[in-house]
């Protein structure tokens, strides 16, 4: 066991126990869950009873496949209080998801909420390597999003000294991080490459900075990335999820010494992959559709949540609690394209091998008559020639025909032509309805 493995384990037992006691515990809060929710939101009284289901049939963790499962669609309805099961006088703080299309989905949460929250992502920091000597720049941005303030509120509860940056401002971020000396930055990984970016353009070795940590989720990354960042900051980066839906960030976080897969955070979520098309149940190791329940919410109890993240289950290592494979993908950022199904990441991990190539790229679908048009925009390195970016290019449409099947055309960007986001990146522009 590492010294980062013993320090988790020893703060909490939890992490380590047998599957057994997991399992058990798991059971004793997914009947309260259940019957929390029964009792407290007609949604879900609605639900169960229209499936002709109650909380009395729930022996075993398996029966919880017999409940309906719950959806955006189910929290959009709902808008923007009607999933709250306590009165307003006990809630404490709202969140909403940004929500690209429709209304967004709001979250409530009770005192008592917030702190399960603060202390899930304090493990999820101290797993990272973190500790409360440690100072912690802020980078997720702060408000409606759950990002900066469930980073903040964990780190404080950590005892780290905490910078609540927030997102944006990029040239001030350089300065904080210059000035204030952070060991560790919670931000997400597109916004991290963007900051390496900006250490670069002032001439400045970003390997030297006083980061140790970088703790990077929200948005799909690779291990291609995970590198990068690795390299250009002199960090260990690691993955941290979660979703406003269930909690916000910290629902599950890698472990430093491993790096090997976020561990879902098993006393608080219990965690299940379904058939994306059937929705049926798939044993642990199968790939599907993430489906969260969590164990411990008095304002807003989820159960069984559609994620619309795909990965599979995979047994603990650094600590007994299930890990996921790293999420590649949503089941809505699959991209049809005359027929293919083709995700993002698949096209960024071959991006990614090319060095004369940055990792800002943007994939943009059109329609010319009936046929899909797919264009991939890529900025190139300074550090090479433009006749290096046009072969790199070249390479990278031949590997894209030969892995994934489709042909693109490469457009080659010079330096910031690509939009930077300050929070999760834009990766794809789908005009074909336009
Ligand atoms: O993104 C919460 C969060 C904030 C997580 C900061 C980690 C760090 P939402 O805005 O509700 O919440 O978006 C949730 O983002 O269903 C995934 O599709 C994606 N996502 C979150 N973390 C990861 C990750 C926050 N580590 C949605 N890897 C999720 C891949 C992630 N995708």
């Amino acid at each position: 066991m590492g010294k980062v493995i013993d320090e988790c384990v020893k703060h909490e037992p939890i992490l380590a126990a047998s599957r057994d006691e997991i399992e058990s515990l798991q059971l004793e809060k997914l009947k309260w869950a259940v019957r929390y929710a029964y009792g407290n939101v007609p949604m879900y009284k609605e639900k169960y009873d229209g499936a002709g289901v109650h909380p009395d049939d729930l022996k075993h963790l398996d029966d919880l496949e017999k409940f309906p499962f719950t959806t955006k669609e189910d929290l959009r309805k709902s808008y923007p209080f009607d999933m709250f099961a306590v009165p307003m006088k006990d809630i404490v703080r709202i969140h909403a998801s940004s929500g690209t299309t429709g209304k967004p989905t709001v979250v409530g949460y009770t005192k008592q909420d917030i702190d399960t929250w603060a202390n899930l992502v304090a493990r999820s920091i101290r797993a990272s390597g973190g500790r409360p000597e440690h100072k912690l720049h802020v980078a997720y941005g702060y408000g409606l999003f759950t990002g900066g303030i469930g980073a903040h509120y964990g780190a404080e509860k950590l005892g780290c000294a905490v910078i609540p940056m927030s997102g944006g401002q990029t040239e001030k971020q350089v300065q904080m991080i210059l000035d204030f000396e952070p060991e560790i930055i919670m931000v997400t990984p597109s916004y991290m490459l963007a900051l390496a970016d900006a250490f670069d353009a002032r001439g400045l070795d970003a390997r030297k900075t006083s980061l140790q940590i970088a703790i990077h989720g929200a948005e799909p990354w690779t291990e291609e990335m995970r590198k990068e960042i690795e390299q250009r900051f002199n960090v260990d980066a690691v993955d941290i999820y979660g979703l406003s839906e269930l909690m916000g960030p910290g629902v599950a976080n890698e472990c430093v010494e491993t790096k090997d897969g976020a561990h879902i955070w098993e006393d608080a979520f219990l965690p299940e992959i379904v058939d994306p098309k059937t929705f049926a149940p798939l044993e642990d190791g199968k790939s599907g559709e993430f489906v969260l329940t969590a164990l411990f919410k008095q304002a807003m109890p989820i159960i069984r949540y559609r994620t619309k993240d795909l990965t599979r289950l995979l047994p603990g290592t650094a600590f007994t609690h299930r890990r996921f494979e790293r999420i590649s993908a949503r089941t809505d950022d699959m991209m049809i394209i005359r027929g293919v199904n083709v995700f993002p990441s698949q096209i960024e991990e071959i991006i990614l091998q090319e060095a004369a190539l940055t990792p800002h790229y943007q994939i943009t679908l059109a329609k010319k008559g009936r046929m899909d048009t797919v264009s991939v925009a890529v900025e190139g390195r300074a550090s090479h020639s433009h006749e290096a970016h046009k072969a790199a290019a070249l390479n990278v449409a031949k590997h894209i025909k030969a892995r994934i099947g489709i042909s693109v055309a490469m457009d080659i960007k010079g330096p910031n032509g690509i939009p930077r986001s300050e929070g999760k990146a834009v990766r794809v522009i789908d005009n074909r309805n336009a």
